[in-house]
């Protein structure tokens, strides 16, 4: 019988081969397939019943055709998408995602992920992730809604409040999220909670808009806390500036760290006063701008084009919220150059594997996304046990179980990576905690 090592390699051989194109794919299953080792040691059975052959391979991919008519009345083409990853813990569940650069790759990586991420929450959810590589920025309202209702009506074939659960993503917030819940309304005449994300006033839940950036506020203090610091008094840089990053920031400043720059996809604001949270959800979330509006709008901050992950200043805490792959190597240097001990994880897969190498190596404290960005999803899960049951929680009854819930997510980690005489390799302990449940449920469930 092979070794578990050799097992590893060939499983991953045989998906390079099926997929050599699909690099952001093929990263996400080798970040994986680099910590799970002492979990297949451990549980023969894993090899025995091929199950790492079986998690890489989607479940099923949807993919189709979403025409819809512009503003000059000229017809437009997108490709939509919907991967159905992994259903052994549950219903896939997980966002959509519209953006130019969305292919089958990404949006396999990020189910992929997502399987691993539910996992961790200890909700009844599998994985899923879909959306288009329509470009949202610059439509007007009406585009935006012939856009979501065309994508909704391919889509809605395939999804259900029990089978399928789309929310938001990158170019998926409230607005999105409201035409593609109307539209699902309209063919189904059903008010089945089948999306999450939705509005309040649509029978959303409370906190959801906040979970992503707070939950990964909360994880983070976590670890902190764990290795004796905290948020109090911490200079701290988080990129993006859309929904993660929005929230994550305002719950930074709650627990007394200083925000100093953030970021869209042009370039960044640099404030040594700390970001000003309400002018940021007022640009981003009311006006619909770019950061530059933030600039012109505040004296304190300076604009600069680039990544800020260049930003060469001594700050503590860095937290990447904006997309995948966003830090590399030479970034990750600087931040053990600008004296960063921290780095965690808002977005999907933010550092390259040799980024991680780099915060290895200089034993930074580190918060991956499959652990540290599951409070989104998590509420995710508390706004469908709501639609079920058909009631509404206070605000505060969603942010106390978030809480105990990132609370849980770390203990897990920590307690799994001792377990593996790994103690402090949160990567490891992450990725084997969730493997190890995933891999359970689906032995258990036969060879489906
Ligand atoms: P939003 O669309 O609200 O914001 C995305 C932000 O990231 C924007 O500031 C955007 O800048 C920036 N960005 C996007 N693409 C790029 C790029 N290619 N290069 C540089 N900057 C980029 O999305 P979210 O805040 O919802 O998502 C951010 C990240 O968090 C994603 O990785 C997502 O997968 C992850 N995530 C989201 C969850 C959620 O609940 N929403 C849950 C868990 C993870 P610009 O405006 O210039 O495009
Ligand atoms: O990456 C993610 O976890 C999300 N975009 C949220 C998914 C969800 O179903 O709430």
């Amino acid at each position: 019988m092979a070794t578990a090592r050799e097992y590893l390699n060939e499983v991953y051989e045989k998906v390079e081969k099926r997929g050599p194109h699909q690099r952001e794919f093929l990263q996400a299953v080798k970040e994986v397939f680099d910590t799970i080792e002492p979990a297949l040691e451990k549980n023969p059975q894993y090899m025995k019943w091929n199950i790492l052959e079986r998690l890489v391979e989607p479940e099923r991919i949807i993919t189709f055709r979403v025409p819809w008519v512009d503003r000059d009345g000229r017809i437009q083409v997108n490709k939509g998408f919907r991967v159905q990853f992994n259903s052994a813990l549950g219903p896939y569940k997980g966002g959509l995602r519209f953006h130019p650069s969305v292919t089958e790759s990404i949006l396999k990586f990020l189910g992929f992920e997502q399987t691993f991420k539910n996992s961790l929450t200890g909700l009844p959810i599998g994985g899923g992730k879909g959306g288009s590589d329509f470009n949202p920025k610059g439509k007007t309202d009406v585009e935006i809604m012939n856009f979501c209702q065309s994508f909704m009506t391919e889509l809605q074939k395939y999804i259900g409040p029990l089978e399928d659960i789309p929310a938001g993503d990158i170019g998926v917030g409230g607005r999105e999220i409201g035409y593609l819940y109307g539209q699902y309304k309209r063919l189904n005449g059903s008010q089945s909670g089948v999306i999450t994300g939705k509005p309040v006033a649509m029978n959303g839940s409370l906190g959801r808009t906040e979970a992503t950036g707070y939950g990964l506020v909360y994880y983070t203090q976590e670890m902190l806390q764990a290795n004796g610091k905290s948020f109090a008094g911490q200079k701290v840089v988080v990129s993006g500036s859309g929904n993660v990053a929005i929230y994550a920031i305002e719950k930074v400043h709650e627990f007394g760290g200083t925000v100093i720059a953030c970021s869209d996809s042009d370039g960044y604001i640099y404030d040594e006063t700390g970001i000003d949270v309400a002018l940021l959800k007022d640009v981003k979330e009311n006006q619909r701008e770019r950061l530059t509006a933030y600039a012109e709008q505040k004296e304190s901050a300076a604009y600069h084009e680039g990544s800020v992950w260049n930003l060469a200043v001594p700050y503590d805490i860095a937290l990447p919220c904006a997309t995948q792959n966003e830090i590399d190597e030479e970034q990750a240097k600087q931040l053990v150059e600008n004296h960063v001990y921290c780095v965690s994880e808002g977005a999907n897969m933010p550092s390259t594997i040799e980024a991680i190498e780099v915060y290895q190596a200089n034993n930074i404290y580190y918060g991956p996304a499959k652990a540290a960005n599951a409070g989104g999803v998590a509420t995710s899960a508390l706004e469908m046990a709501q639609n079920a049951q058909h009631g509404h929680w206070t605000f505060e009854q969603v942010d106390e179980q978030l809480q105990e819930i990132m609370k849980n997510i770390f203990a897990t980690v920590e307690t799994t990576a001792k377990e593996y005489g790994m103690d402090g390799n949160y990567l490891a302990g992450v990725n084997i905690a969730s493997f190890v449940k995933v891999a359970d449920a689906m032995i258990f469930q036969g060879i489906v």
